[in-house]
């Protein structure tokens, strides 16, 4: 019964992140967002990489013992992967490839995820496309 309970209890909790996170999610207006401020360094964030076109910094509320975004400095429409044009080819690849050297800097390359969320559906929040490397635990498989 004590199991039961405790297992209870974790599901409670996740399926209240999960509400918080669907709550959070908002819609795609094109106005800019926190991470222009993060880019400018008005805000402080932990950055791991940092290039002329890409920014990496842990995510503020970390899912896994790594938790990184991955983000273009200029956000050019792309606000959301859903978004993307041919000129943007360039940059999805350098982000892709900033993961892996961001994983490779954690020391995380046995194993990581890279999800991106685009659009409301995916609890996507922030509308500036990012990259969520993730990692440093065994991760499970589907994701919700
Ligand atoms: O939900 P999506 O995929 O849009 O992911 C947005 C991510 O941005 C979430 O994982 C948030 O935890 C993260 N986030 C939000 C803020 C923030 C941040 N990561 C680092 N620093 C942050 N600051 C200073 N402010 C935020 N609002």
């Amino acid at each position: 019964p004590q199991y039961s309970k405790a297992i209870s209890r974790i599901s409670a909790t996740n399926d209240e992140e999960a509400s918080a996170r669907e709550a959070a999610a908002t819609a795609d207006t094109g106005a800019p967002t926190i991470f222009d401020k993060i880019i400018a360094k008005e805000i402080p964030s932990t950055i791991v990489y940092e290039d002329d076109k890409v920014l990496a910094f842990r995510d503020i509320n970390p899912e896994a013992p790594v938790h990184v975004l991955v983000i273009p400095k200029f956000r050019d429409g792309l606000t959301q992967l859903g978004k993307a044009e041919a000129r943007h080819w360039d940059i999805l690849g350098e982000l892709l490839y900033a993961a892996k050297i961001v994983a490779e800097k954690e020391g995380i390359l046995d194993g990581f995820r890279v999800v991106i969320n685009s659009g409301p559906a995916a609890c996507q929040s922030v509308y500036h496309l990012h990259l969520h490397l993730l990692g440093g635990r065994q991760m499970k498989w589907p994701p919700g």
